[in-house]
């Protein structure tokens, strides 16, 4: 029989040193924000905010805990010496883009850090975990090895929890985590569909590939990630991204597709084969009937989708329906302005939207379904996991003291090498294992 089980969320808590790079070719908000001076504090408070406001209602949030950047050890594994403020110098001197690289926030974006499937899915009923290698870019690259000692520290019960290590590292097996997988299900304990989408085939040179943008996900990775956490083909389906809306900006499946319980809201350009994508879940999904709710080009050009990111909401089960929790920008385009009031009226499965502020995140190209990272655990699960990262009132209390005390408001490129930024950085972080009671989990720790 199935077990009660629930969607948590755990968002990456924005990191110290959040700014503008310009890293990620392929992501549109990144290449436009370029060099634009950010503002971490209000970057963590308006994380912060989100957390809390679904917290309140009732939905279980988790926090993961920034990065340490800038992160000196991927430096001197680059060859840079000396004291941590020479190699800072240095770094900053002969390779201001690396130096960038390696101070970027981006473990914010938690839908990115792995790949989560739930016991009920499982060959060995336990909840498994791969860290994305994300080895589509270096800032992102160096992300999934502390990625893995927090969800090990966070998920440490080997009874119900079971860690892979990231797939090797190259491009044959990009792996970009959740933001390409997606779970369809009647409830969250019963078995699923797990949805992967893939932007390319790496051993087919022949196959569709985007001509402009990279595609980071390649079926390989996601077919390695399935066999490794046990996921039989009645649970399964594997979906080419349409190389077109990769061209168009859409770097992630969830920019331009979101999922949750038996629903799929997704652009008509998601996939190459859109009607094979619908069949298939159809075929798999056990307990409920899908709902597609698709949304034409007619009705909201795809430019306007990666500009509002209308589909990087989260969709969240409610008494009465669903909930699409909208980034602020989906109110300034006015053709997602009023297919939200379409949907709305239509007594579709959506039956709330809710807008939520994340600009500061947004100018990267993450909005509010990047920010999280869904582990679905049934009631054994939610006890057995470490507590400490659960958002209560009082953790969100602590944790906005400890941004308030710590972060910075304005950040510009030339401030990632300066000396005090990195000790700053460190202050904070280990003062933020103690307050979530994580260990030690930083490279400056051990
Ligand atoms: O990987 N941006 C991130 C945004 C990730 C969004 N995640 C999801 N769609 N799930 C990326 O492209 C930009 C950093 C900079 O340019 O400074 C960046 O890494």
């Amino acid at each position: 029989m199935a077990k009660h089980a629930v969607e948590a969320n755990f968002d990456g808590l924005v990191g110290p040193t959040h700014n503008y790079a310009g890293l990620s070719w392929g992501n549109v908000a990144s290449k436009s924000n370029v060099n634009a001076v950010s503002n971490p504090r209000e970057a963590a408070l308006q994380g912060l905010a989100k957390m809390k406001r679904l917290s309140d209602r009732g939905y279980v949030q988790g926090v993961l805990p920034p990065h340490e950047r800038p992160h000196v050890p991927s430096l001197k594994a680059l060859g840079f010496s000396g004291t941590d403020a020479q190699i800072l110098a240095q770094a900053a001197k002969s390779s201001p883009s690396i130096m960038a690289a390696v101070a970027s926030a981006s473990s914010m974006w938690t839908a990115n850090a792995a790949t989560v499937s739930p016991s009920a899915d499982t060959d060995d009923h336990r909840v498994h975990f791969t860290p994305a290698n994300l080895s589509a870019k270096f800032h992102r690259s160096i992300e999934h090895r502390v990625t893995g000692r927090m969800l090990k520290s966070i998920f440490a019960d080997e009874g119900y929890f079971a860690h892979h290590p990231a797939l090797p590292s190259v491009s044959h097996f990009g792996d970009e985590g959740a933001a390409n997988h997606t779970r369809l299900c009647g409830g969250y304990g019963e078995p699923g569909v797990e949805l992967f989408v893939y932007g390319q085939i790496a051993f087919n040179e022949q196959a569709p590939a985007p001509k402009k943008y990279p595609a980071r996900q390649t079926l390989e990775a996601s077919q390695a990630i399935a066999r490794l956490h046990g996921l039989k083909n009645g649970h399964l389906v594997f979906a080419q991204q349409n190389p077109a809306a990769i061209d168009a900006g859409v770097f992630h499946n969830d920019v331009i597709a979101v999922g949750n319980g038996n629903t799929l809201f997704y652009h008509e350009m998601a996939f190459l084969d859109e009607q094979r994508v619908l069949s298939d879940i159809r075929a798999r999904l056990t307990g409920a009937e899908l709902e597609a709710v698709r949304v034409s080009s007619g009705e909201v050009p795809i430019a306007d989708a990666v500009a509002s990111y209308l589909f990087n909401s989260q969709l969240l089960n409610t008494p009465d329906g669903m909930l699409l929790a909208v980034p602020g920008e989906c109110r300034e385009v006015p053709s997602v302005s009023k297919y939200l009031d379409k949907l709305l009226a239509s007594g579709g499965p959506i039956t709330a939207v809710e807008v939520f502020d994340v600009k500061q995140s947004m100018r990267n190209g993450g909005g509010p379904a990047c920010l999280r990272l869904r582990v679905v655990l049934n009631d054994d699960e939610l006890k057995a996991m470490h507590r400490g990262v659960i958002l209560t009132d009082a953790l969100y209390e602590r944790l906005t003291t400890w941004v308030e005390a710590h972060y910075r408001s304005e950040l510009s490129r030339d401030d990632l090498a300066d000396p005090m930024l990195l000790e700053e950085v460190r202050k904070a972080l280990d003062e933020l294992t103690g307050i979530l009671g994580l260990g030690s989990i930083y490279d400056f720790q051990m």
